[in-house]
């Protein structure tokens, strides 16, 4: 077999993202476009040569064809040994969990998350680095750096290997081992959780639950955790087939996109509990009979009751929570007397964190929850702790979130999004935004009183690298606040996220829709930042 080397010209935008770089399909299929970045990246690592890569993916489309691009550069380009999942499957926690356990120097992940796929939805391919969590600013710079100088690419000319049988086989000098995607994962969630326990809860009898996979890689780990290792009865995992394009859907875990759920947990008869995961299974939304919580909440609701599940029954070292994410878990570090951590957004900011065992426990309002187990969100994780924390406490849900808000308080929490806004006038909003701060400390709006008005600036405690410019916060002095962001994810235009939050302490108040006791903040950030003319759109294009 031979090595060839292939004369290339860079591509201008392969700058990795809130989480790797994503595009269309059809921009990734473009000739050497996914070679010029996989190169991009071997060339930014140094120390590589003769060491373990793991790759896997959510299974979207081009999946495959992917697969077989980066195991014959990575053959090329020196590595030792690529672990990758059976059929090109692994979920992204999975990912980060087979990098630790075996070693690894690092894995890439080939998904583009909740972005739908097929044809014409999207691709995406991420770097992790040896500590199994997404690659720091710091690298992702260099790829980027490097993206914009390559010359050339390696890659191995050899036929395609089977990827759906178990086993070794050679490429090269490089050795292929395919993985069963499951067991490694399944295996360490179970040294957290007590699974006896959730086992008599789902085969009890009194307890219904129903995990939507939306299509997307979460399926065959659901099957076999739920439905075949703790006993609950076959069909409680729904959409549990991974698909090359999600069955046409949205794979991401919230009341708009996983509509089928939401009709059953909020329908006659509904189960007692519900949850859903995203494209690659990192996200996890979780629904109680007629009764939704919110990420920000259940971050607070597991660390408040950590204790209950074995991995954690030791307590937390600290948790930690992106800056737009709600303070509700502030409330339970400070009465843990734990630190809590505030982040930019983007699980790859937890990693020196949980790398230093200063937090054990992060999230983030986009329905994402994780903990030090491994160095990613990790959305079955969230839906067994919930089970441990339902099979101990045996109380529903809704109870639960009920008795949190009576002794913490309520953080009244929504996300508002405007997706596909032309990015000219996306960047205009932020930037007239950014102009009216200085001017804003002390400023009466509406019946609220500006406290800081900032464009959030993070330093890391471990590293102290600096990453600016990570969102506009106007709070006020009770304590709520308005956040403004451009996503990092998208793939069409710009997508502006508008965060609100305000807290409540007296529990007669806690049961008002978050829409209409949020309506006050939802009037100001118009006034602000006026983004239905500036955006062009009246209303946003999705709430949770
Ligand atoms: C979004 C979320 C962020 C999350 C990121 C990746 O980023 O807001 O909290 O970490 O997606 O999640 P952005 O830049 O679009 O707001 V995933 O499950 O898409 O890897
Ligand atoms: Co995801």
């Amino acid at each position: 077999m031979t090595i060839k080397t292939v004369a290339t010209t860079p591509f201008s935008d392969q700058k990795p993202g809130t989480s790797g770089l994503r595009k269309a399909v059809p921009r990734f299929q473009e000739s050497n476009y996914l070679e010029n970045f996989i190169q991009s990246i071997f060339d930014s690592l140094e120390g590589y040569q003769g060491q373990t890569l793991v790759v896997g993916g959510d299974g979207r489309y081009y999946n495959r064809q992917a697969i077989q691009i980066i195991l014959k550069m990575s053959a090329a380009n020196g590595w030792g040994r690529v672990k990758v999942g059976q059929s090109g499957i692994l979920s992204t926690p999975a990912t980060s969990c087979v990098v630790r356990k075996y070693n690894a120097f690092g894995g890439i992940i080939l998904s583009a998350s909740h972005n739908p796929g097929g044809p014409d939805g999207d691709f995406g391919v991420k770097y992790n680095i040896g500590n199994g969590g997404p690659a720091p600013e710091k690298v992702t710079s260099a790829i980027y750096e490097r993206s914009k100088q390559i010359s050339e690419y390696k890659i191995l000319e050899a036929d395609d290997l089977d990827l759906d049988r178990l086993g070794e086989t050679t490429l090269g000098d490089m050795t292929v081992e395919v993985i069963d995607a499951v067991q490694d994962y399944q295996e360490l969630l179970e040294s957290l959780f007590d699974f006896d326990r959730i086992q008599q809860l789902l085969m009890g009898g009194n307890f219904r639950m129903c995990m939507d996979s939306l299509h997307a890689v979460t399926g065959p780990y659901a099957h076999a955790i739920f439905e075949k290792r703790l006993g609950a009865p076959a069909g409680t995992v729904q959409n549990g087939k991974p698909l090359e394009d999600f069955g046409g859907g949205h794979p991401d875990p919230n009341l708009v996109y996983a509509h089928d759920l939401v009709d059953i947990m909020f329908g006659e008869d509904a189960p007692d509990f519900g949850a859903a995961s995203d494209g690659d299974g990192d996200r996890n939304m979780i629904l109680g009979r007629h009764f939704f919580v919110t990420p920000s909440d259940s971050l607070a609701i597991l660390a408040a009751n950590a204790t209950v599940a074995p991995g954690y029954k030791d307590g937390l070292a600290g948790v930690a929570r992106s800056m737009p994410t709600s303070a509700a878990a502030d409330r339970v570090a400070q009465q843990l007397g734990i630190d809590c951590y505030e982040t930019p957004t983007g699980w790859k900011f937890f990693g020196n964190l949980l790398d230093a065992g200063k937090a054990t426990l992060c999230g983030e309002e986009s329905f994402g929850t994780g903990s030090d187990h491994v160095r990613e969100k990790d959305g079955l994780w969230a839906v067994l702790f919930w089970l441990n924390v339902l099979a101990v406490k045996q109380q529903s849900v809704e109870e639960i979130v009920q008795e949190h808000w009576k002794s913490y308080g309520r953080n009244y929490y929504s996300r508002h999004d405007y997706e596909a806004v032309e990015s000219d006038r996306a960047n205009a909003l932020m930037t007239n935004l950014r102009n009216a701060l200085p001017d804003m400390k002390g400023k009466q709006l509406g019946s609220y009183t500006v406290d800081y008005a900032d464009d959030f600036s993070y330093t890391d405690p471990v590293d102290g690298s600096v990453s600016e410019k990570q969102g506009v916060r106007i709070g006020f002095t009770d304590g709520s606040r308005i956040v403004f962001r451009l996503s990092g994810t998208g793939t069409k235009g710009a997508t502006l996220r508008v965060y609100l939050e305000s807290y409540e302490p007296n529990p007669a108040k806690h049961d008002v829709d978050p829409q209409t006791a949020l309506k006050p903040l939802i009037d100001i950030a118009e006034e602000v930042a006026q983004i239905k003319s500036c955006t062009g759109m009246d209303e946003p294009t999705v709430i949770t």
